[in-house]
C-alpha cells in the first residue's frame, strides 16, 4: 500500500500502526522507561534476544512512528529522530568519522554546522576543508587519502545557493566517500537526495517538518547499516535523543506539510517577483527566479524553490539594519519554517560564527538580509515590506 502513497497521503498515514484503543491520532508514549514482566524478559532485551521497549533513550514508541513516516517520505531504509537539526548533523558525522579522517564541505552552511565542523570537530582529530559545491572538480581537488565523507546543504542557508546532487553523490561513489546531505530547506516533499544517489540526509525538524514554531529537532534518514550504528551506538552512548512529546508534535505538523509547504511557495514566489523589481534591492536570492543560479534545478532535482528568500539592499549593512526594525509583520528572529514570517541578518546571527574572511568566502555580505516566507496573506507581507522600504 506504501509504495503507491504519493508524499501528501504518506505524510498523514505512513508508519501509522492500529492503535489498542482504537484512537485516531498516535498516543504520546511520555515514559522514560518500560517495565519487564521478570527479570529475564529484561536481560532478553538486552541482549537482543527478544524484542521490546526498554528505555526511551534506545527506543519509544512514538518516536519510532515518526522515524517510520520519515524514512518512508525520503525513501530511506531507516531513520532516526534526535534532539536538534545539530544532533542530527553531529551524530550523522560521528558515525562515519573517528580521529585521523578527514571530510569536504561546502563553504557555506548554517553557522552552527560550520561551528562543529571548523572548531568542535577538530577537537577530536578531525579535519574540514571547505570548498565551492558548484564546482565539482573543487570537491575533487580537496579529496586526500584520509578524506571519509561529503556534507552540504543545497539550497544552502542563508543564500539559496543551488548544488548539483547527482553531480556530487557520482563523486562520491566514485572516490568511496559517504556523501551526506541537509535537506531542511526543502523537506522530502520538494527533494530527496536518496534517490539522486546520496547516502544519508538530514534535517533540522524545527523547520518546516514540525511548522509551528515549537520543537527544536531533528532527523536523519539513511541506510539499515548507518542508521543502526546512529541510534544504537551514536545515540545511546552520546545522548541527543529526541522526546516524545517533540516527536508527537512533529507527526501533528507533518499532517499539513504539504499545503503548508504549497502556500510557501506560493508567497515566496511572489515576494521574489516584487523584491526583483524593486529599486532598492540589489540581489534576490530564490532558486524560483530565473536569474538564480539555481533555477535550472527547479521541476528537476527539486520540484520548487521553497519559502526562504535572501536579498541584498541598496545601501550599508545600518541601511539592512534601519529596514529589518521598520518591519511590522515579518518577526524579527532566527529560524524558518513557521507560520509566521521571520526575518534575519545573518552576518550578526545565524552566521556569526563564521570569522568576517570565511563569510566573504561564502558569499555572505553584512547588507544581505534573509526572510522565511510564512502562511500569511501575501499582499499584507508585501505591503509591509513596502512600508519598510
Ligand atoms: N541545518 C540547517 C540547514 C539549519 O538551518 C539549522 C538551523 C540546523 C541544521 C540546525 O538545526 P537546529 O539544531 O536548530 O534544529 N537553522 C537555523 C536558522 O537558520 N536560524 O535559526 C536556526
Amino acid at each position: 500500500m506504501h509504495e503507491q502513497w504519493k508524499s501528501a497521503t504518506l505524510a498523514i498515514h505512513g508508519g501509522h500502526i492500529k492503535e489498542a484503543y482504537g484512537a485516531l491520532v498516535t498516543p504520546l508514549y511520555q515514559s522514560a522507561t518500560f517495565v519487564f514482566d521478570n527479570a529475564e524478559q529484561g536481560g532478553a532485551r538486552f541482549a537482543g534476544d527478544e524484542k521490546g521497549y526498554i528505555y526511551t533513550r534506545l527506543g519509544n514508541p512514538t518516536t519510532d512512528e515518526l522515524e517510520r513516516k520519515m524514512a518512508l517520505l525520503e525513501g530511506s531504509e531507516a531513520a532516526a529522530a534526535c534532539a536538534s537539526g545539530m544532533a542530527a548533523v553531529s551524530s550523522a558525522l560521528m558515525t562515519h568519522l573517528k580521529m585521523g579522517d578527514h571530510l569536504i564541505a561546502s563553504n557555506a552552511v548554517y553557522g552552527c554546522t560550520y561551528a562543529l565542523l571548523s572548531t568542535q570537530l577538530k577537537r577530536f582529530g578531525v579535519d574540514s576543508t571547505f570548498v565551492d559545491f558548484s564546482d565539482p572538480l573543487a570537491i575533487e581537488a580537496a579529496i586526500q587519502p584520509n578524506t571519509k565523507l561529503v556534507f552540504c546543504e543545497t539550497p544552502v542557508n542563508p543564500h539559496l545557493q543551488v548544488y548539483d546532487l547527482t553531480a556530487l553523490a557520482e563523486i562520491a561513489k566514485r572516490n568511496n566517500l559517504i556523501s551526506i546531505v541537509d535537506n531542511t530547506f526543502m523537506t522530502p516533499l520538494l527533494q530527496q537526495p536518496l534517490s539522486l544517489g546520496i547516502d544519508m540526509v538530514i534535517h533540522s525538524a524545527t523547520k518546516y517538518l514540525n511548522g509551528h514554531g515549537d520543537v527544536i529537532a531533528g532527523i536523519v534518514c539513511g541506510s539499515e547499516e548507518h542508521i543502526h550504528q546512529l541510534k544504537y551506538e551514536i545515540l545511546k552512548d552520546f545522548g541527543g535523543v529526541i522526546s516524545p512529546h517533540d516527536a508527537w508534535l512533529i507527526l501533528r505538523g507533518l499532517k499539513t506539510l504539504d499545503v503548508r509547504l504549497t502556500r510557501h511557495c506560493d508567497n515566496a514566489e511572489k515576494i521574489a517577483d516584487y523584491l526583483n523589481l524593486h529599486k532598492r534591492v540589489n540581489n534576490v536570492f530564490y532558486p524560483g527566479l530565473e536569474s538564480h543560479q539555481g533555477f535550472s534545478f527547479i521541476g528537476k532535482q527539486m520540484q520548487r524553490a521553497g519559502g526562504v528568500i535572501a536579498f541584498e539592499l541598496v545601501g550599508s549593512k545600518q541601511d539592512a539594519i534601519n529596514f529589518v526594525n521598520k518591519l511590522k509583520l515579518f518577526t524579527i528572529a532566527v529560524s524558518l519554517g513557521d507560520a509566521e514570517s521571520l526575518i534575519q541578518h545573518p552576518a550578526s546571527m545565524t552566521h556569526s560564527p563564521y570569522t568576517p574572511e570565511a563569510r566573504a568566502e561564502a558569499g555572505i555580505t553584512d547588507n544581505l538580509l534573509r526572510i522565511s516566507v510564512g502562511l500569511e496573506n501575501v499582499e499584507d507581507l508585501i505591503i509591509d515590506i513596502e512600508q519598510a522600504m
